[in-house]
């Protein structure tokens, strides 16, 4: 079959994304036999018309949609990016009548909404290299879509699913991207190439929807399929690679083991993952990450205070903050601290205990993010919570445009001019408005061109201090 996957999104902020999701899928599609074209968007002036020009070059027999982000996660200034699909929708449908099927990080969050939403039929749900292949099949001879595990569907207005079990490989997916994308467009825009070391999260985190995307239980890849994907991005001019798992340092023995065989093999890349877990840092690991050739980490604390860390059943206290602080210091690998304030049991007084570990224990050269608010998705812990403390009235169908939870026990303002203060005495302090600064793509380009590598975020103090001087600074 002739297939068509278009990669939708076209966020760059805070830097465009490599999909590699997007071409996963295309490369399964290809060597179950099909021949198959990624369009991506990311960099398309007129998206619309690049859709209908393809459609007409090529007729394709089915297209996929990779539809990554519902929104920006962002409180003050939100975007709902699935509005984008319903015009990107109609285009299609204008140009061809073959079946269009949806799938990526977004349908495994809130399927039926975006379906009933987009007025598509048939989505991928999860794993799309495994799944899209055997729909593909079913397509070709004709038999129900239906049929399909990993399948969700909307028929005569009921919305149902085949649920996909135990499918799954144990060699690290890594796409051929300059096959499928201009991958040297994202590499000038500061994007890392995205890898997984593992599936899955079993951790229980009140508000998390990552669990839902990839199940509770681990499914490690297999070290030496990591390694040979690494060595094969560098060899071919890709050396920003970032871990993209759940959590890194979960399960600790084999983030571990990992960073060992990395350090055996001097591929000269520079590693990051922003997803480390506090109650796993430890000097050991901070050393294998340095000898592995990590050049940043990114560690998701959300709270220094036990009081809503425990609310958020993030399974750590605020002692394993400041433990982890203490090993961070010891280290010269360059660190981001990520919070996200505003959760249930925030008062002033939590908010305080965070600014004042942020303050007190982050070390000025490393960096410190705010985040405020917390999105809501459906079947969520935080969702109950929300609805029995009459925060939340919408029905769940209504939560596609972002709804957030925000303490009832704090005053929003306060929170937001307290982040301000603390931001305008520590200069490596972000908020959500630092990363969506209209002139950061720009600044992205720029700065690749003058040899600044990823992560940006470790030059925020500098970047700053340069805004400031030009009246602009978040
Ligand atoms: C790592 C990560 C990041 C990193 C990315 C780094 C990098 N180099 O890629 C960073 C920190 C930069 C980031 C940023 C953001 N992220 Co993010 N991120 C993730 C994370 C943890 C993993 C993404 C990933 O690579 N997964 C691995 C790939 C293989 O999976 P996949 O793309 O989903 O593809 C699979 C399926 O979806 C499916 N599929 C995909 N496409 C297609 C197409 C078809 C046709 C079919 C059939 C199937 C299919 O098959 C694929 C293979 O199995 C996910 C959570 C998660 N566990 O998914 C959140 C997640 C994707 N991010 C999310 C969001 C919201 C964002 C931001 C908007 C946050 C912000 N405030 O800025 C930005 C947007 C960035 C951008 N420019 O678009 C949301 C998106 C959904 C939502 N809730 O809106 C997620 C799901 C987390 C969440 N909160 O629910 N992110
Ligand atoms: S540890 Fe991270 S991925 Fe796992 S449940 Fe908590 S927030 Fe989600």
């Amino acid at each position: 079959m002739n297939v068509l996957i278009i990669n939708t999104n076209r966020n760059a902020f805070p830097m465009p994304v490599i999909p590699l999701g997007a071409c996963l899928v295309a490369e399964a599609a290809e060597l179950a036999g099909h021949d198959v074209r990624v369009l991506d968007l990311m960099f398309e002036r007129n998206p619309l018309h690049a859709v209908e020009q393809e459609i007409s070059n090529t007729g394709p027999d089915v297209i996929g949609l990779s539809v990554r982000n519902l929104d920006n996660n962002d409180i003050r200034n939100p975007a709902f990016f699935i509005r984008d699909i319903v015009p990107l929708v109609n285009t299609i449908r204008r140009a061809t009548t073959v079946p269009i099927i949806l799938g990526g990080a977004a349908l495994a969050v809130m399927p039926e909404e975006i379906m009933r939403y987009t007025r598509v039929s048939y989505a991928v749900l999860g794993e799309g290299e495994v799944v899209f292949p055997h729909l593909l099949e079913n397509l070709a001879k004709g038999i129900s879509l239906k049929q399909a595990p990993g399948v969700a569907w909307i028929e005569d207005d009921i919305f149902g699913k085949n649920e996909l079990s135990g499918a799954s490989c144990t060699n690290c997916p890594a796409p051929d991207f300059p096959r499928w994308i201009n991958a040297k467009a994202y590499q000038s825009g500061l994007a890392t190439v995205p890898l997984q070391t593992k599936l899955g999260c079993h951790f229980k985190c009140i508000y998390c929807t990552y669990r839902k995307i990839e199940g509770p239980h681990y499914r490690l890849f297999n070290h030496e399929s990591i390694l040979e994907a690494i060595e094969r991005f560098a060899s071919a001019g890709f050396r920003d690679i970032e871990f993209v798992d759940n959590v890194f340092n979960s399960p600790y023995a084999n983030a571990m083991t990992l960073c060992e065989a990395l350090a055996q093999r001097s591929n000269n890349v520079r590693l990051q993952s922003l997803e480390l877990n506090p109650l796993f840092v430890d000097d050991a690991l901070l050393g294998a990450m340095e000898s592995a050739g990590f050049t940043g980490i990114g560690i998701t604390v959300e709270n220094a205070s036990d009081a809503v860390l425990c609310r958020l059943g993030k399974g750590f206290t605020a002692r394993d903050v400041y433990n982890a602080a203490e090993v961070v210091k010891r280290h010269r690998l360059p660190c981001v601290w990520i919070f996200m304030l505003g959760g249930p049991g925030e008062t002033e007084s939590t908010v305080r205990d965070t600014l004042r570990f942020a303050e007190s224990s982050v070390h000025p050269r490393d960096v410190v993010f705010f985040n405020l608010g917390i999105r809501i998705y459906p079947g969520t812990e935080l969702e109950s919570v929300a609805r029995t403390q009459g925060i939340l009235t919408t029905s769940p169908r209504d939560m596609l445009t972002p709804v957030f939870y925000m303490s009832p026990e704090v005053d929003f303002a306060w929170m937001v001019s307290q982040i301000k203060n603390s931001m305008s005495s520590h200069l490596n302090f972000m908020n959500s408005d630092s990363i969506g600064m209209s002139f950061l793509p720009l600044l992205h380009r720029i700065g690749y061109k003058m040899g600044i590598r990823p992560p940006l975020w470790k030059h925020t103090r500098i970047i700053r201090r340069g805004l400031r001087l030009f009246g602009i600074d978040s």
